[in-house]
């Protein structure tokens, strides 16, 4: 057997305080790092769980400017957000701190000093754009101009959303600074590199040689293709006016690279929560260090922090790297700037309570190995027929029965028979195999054998039926319920990383504490004569109507989208005043409406132009019901030439304003006017 690590550092990514937390956050970070953790407590391994936000860098700065406050307003209110979410969904962090703290600052200007004093950088003065008028170098995402791939007047600096190619900002074609709107100049700009280049040889033998067999394929493979390409000088430096500035003389505005200060992040935090106890946790070689991230952070945290570590000397470097792929939400890839997102805090919410379901679906489905898509049909079937059908309602049975039949007290067991000690022998077998999963990364899994214990216990009731055993023979129903409640007991510490709450809750209607991982399993947790507490529910359905809100509120959000990003339609050539006033606009009251027979499209309206009532046979059937037009004023285009339609004379047209999806919309006047008033 392989020597135990004598302690765990586990670190979460620290999320950008640019903006709430969502699903795939907690998909493939934060649960994954949480079943990990709280599974190395209950097996009573010494860890400490790190993470913190990540306040510094461009994505701050961005969307200060978007909101219309300062970078501090930003992390300020993301950060508070983000950690209550946190909270809200049990991940038990020992500590969870921020970048923005004076711990950090301190702890990584120190950190940038040791490499600079012992010569691990290079400096290069580089050419960068620089705005003028806002007095200040421009970051790649500060630059806008045309893509001179596609032509799109809106690509950024360091890539074209439209067309998808990375870009650098002197490839763009007019260039305008996003502070100002002016054109930016090129300016001399003085950078610190971390040569990269000369830890190839060090990073091929650690990584490519040394982790081929315990690293993620995925993982492994995106590192092999990052050395395999050529590893080049970063800049650790950035011309900006946020983070923690560089600390030499002649660099003012001049801040450590945000993926430079974040990973040391990780340091300062667990520093700061645990000032005598930090270093061992960091640069003790009896620790396990594990980073859990997501599959666009791995360069950052197999490679550059990796070489940072190495450059600095002292610390340990990550055993293992568990990064996962993306949860995608409803077929479409989750996006902040969309909205496209089910957001930790609105499904609390709408689901009070429920963490614990949320929690149970996103590992279920988590994307381990490739990309995986949440839906909430699924989310709904995964509650209703595994929480609710499976788990919820052996624990229910057995609880229950006991009540009626032994006054909720654990009967005492008689003989074992064979289909009992069977029972009772694959129960033990759990909690190891369990164990074993999770301390392999391998969460999924690990839930799936959660489910299968239920069904053991399922699968035990359905094949000795005490509640028809009770009228035959009451000492056997018993020794069944004796049996049953072992496995209810045995749930309790296996449930406990992966559903909190729900653990607790079981624990506590079988009067149990979860114990310790090396306990479970056994088949006395629960002695004759032991009291249960009343049965409650774990559980509950969910129904149709409460998913179908939540895909409304999805397609709501689409539809946002689609009007806010359509194209308007191009300007047609000029017409003379005197052209428009031909044209006899008016106020109308639409007095009767009916639908054309035998037409999917056209309504037959009657129309109280002041003058008449007009007959105006209108293409909007699909749209509009007739009930919903009787009574509207509308505008009416009064002198076009009449023509027949389905044998009716049209003598007129309705104005409306035409949506970017087809959808339209009646132009009414903003206050009741009377009929027949002109529009000019
Ligand atoms: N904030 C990127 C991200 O949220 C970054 C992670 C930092 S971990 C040191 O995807
Ligand atoms: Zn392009």
């Amino acid at each position: 057997m392989a020597v135990l690590p004598q302690r765990y550092t586990v670190t979460a990514a620290l999320p950008y305080a640019n903006g709430p937390v969502h699903i795939g956050h907690l998909a493939g970070v934060y649960l994954p790092a949480d079943i990990y953790v709280r599974y190395l407590r209950a097996a009573g391994r010494d860890v400490k769980f790190i993470c913190g936000s990540d306040e510094h860098g461009v994505p701050i700065t961005i969307r200060a400017q978007k909101e219309g406050i300062t970078p501090q307003q930003v992390v300020d209110k993301y950060h508070t957000l983000i950690r209550d979410s946190f909270r809200d969904f049990n991940v038990s962090f020992d500590v969870y701190s921020r970048t923005s703290s004076a711990t950090h600052a301190a702890v990584s200007s120190d950190f940038f000093l040791k490499l600079y004093r012992d010569g691990k950088f290079i400096e290069q003065t580089t050419q960068q754009y620089f705005d003028e008028q806002a007095q200040q170098f421009l970051a790649d995402r500060y630059i806008v101009g045309t893509c001179p791939n596609c032509g799109n007047e809106n690509a950024y600096g360091d890539q074209c959303e439209r067309c998808g190619t990375s870009l650098s900002p002197t490839e763009l074609i007019n260039p305008r600074s996003m502070l100002s709107g002016a054109q930016p100049v090129l300016r001399d700009t003085k950078h610190w590199f971390l040569p990269l280049n000369e830890y190839e040889p060090w990073l091929r033998e650690w990584i490519i040689e040394g982790h081929k067999n315990d690293w993620k394929t995925n993982v492994y493979g995106q590192c092999k293709s990052w050395i395999d390409q050529g590893l080049h000088p970063r800049a650790v430096t950035r011309d900006l006016n946020w983070g923690v500035p560089v600390p030499l003389p002649g660099a003012e505005g001049k801040v450590l690279y945000v993926w430079f200060d974040a990973p040391i992040g990780y340091i300062s935090a667990t520093k700061e929560a645990f000032p005598d106890e930090w270093e061992t946790y960091w640069k003790d070689a009896g620790s396990k260090l594990v980073h859990f991230i997501g599959k666009d952070n791995i360069v950052f945290h197999c490679i550059i922090f990796p070489a940072m570590l190495k450059a600095h000397g002292g610390y340990i470097l990550p055993d293992n790297v568990p990064a996962n792929e993306f949860l995608n939400l409803e077929g479409d890839k989750i996006s902040t700037s969309r909205n496209w997102a089910v957001w930790l805090h609105e499904y609390l919410q709408d689901f009070p309570g429920q963490a614990d379901v949320l929690r149970y679906v996103l590992c279920a489905n988590a994307p381990e190995t490739k990309d995986n898509d949440f839906t909430w049909k699924d989310f709904q079937a995964r509650n209703n027929n595994e929480l609710v059908a499976t788990l919820g309602n052996f624990v229910n049975r057995a609880v229950v029965l006991t009540h009626k039949f032994f006054e909720g007290q654990v009967p005492a067991a008689g003989e074992f028979l064979e289909i009992d000690q069977d029972a009772l022998r694959q129960l033990a077998a759990f909690p190891a195999k369990i164990g074993e999963l999770i301390e392999n990364y391998r969460f999924r899994d690990a839930l799936a054998e959660v489910m299968n214990l239920a069904r053991l216990g399922n699968k035990y009731l359905a094949d000795t039926q005490p509640w028809h055993l009770i009228k035959t023979d009451v000492a056997r129903t018993g020794t069944v319920l004796h049996v049953a409640l072992q496995i209810a007991a045995a749930l309790v510490p296996v449930l406990g990383p992966f559903l909190p709450e729900s653990a607790e809750k079981l624990g506590a209607m079988l009067g149990l504490e979860a114990g310790p991982w090396a306990t479970a399993g056994r088949p006395n947790a629960l002695v004759a004569g032991h009291q249960l507490r009343e049965p409650a529910l774990l559980f509950a359905k969910i129904e149709d109507a409460t998913v179908e809100a939540q895909v409304q509120k999805l397609l709501d959000t689409k539809q946002a989208n689609l009007l806010a990003n359509s194209l308007v339609a191009e300007a047609k050539p000029e017409v003379s005043f005197d052209d428009f006033q031909k044209m006899d606009l008016r106020v109308g009251t639409v007095v009767a409406a009916e639908k054309v027979a035998k037409t999917k499209k056209l309504l037959k309206l009657i129309v109280d132009v002041g003058l008449e009532q007009r007959t105006i046979v209108s293409g909007i059937a699909e749209h509009f019901t007739p009930e919903e037009l009787i009574g509207q004023q509308v505008q009416v285009l009064l002198n076009l030439l009449p023509r027949e339609l389905k044998g009716i004379q049209s003598q007129g047209m309705l104005l409306m304003a035409e949506n970017a999806d087809g959808s339209l919309a009646l132009m009414q006047p903003g206050k009741p006017v009377r009929n027949g008033s002109g529009i000019n």
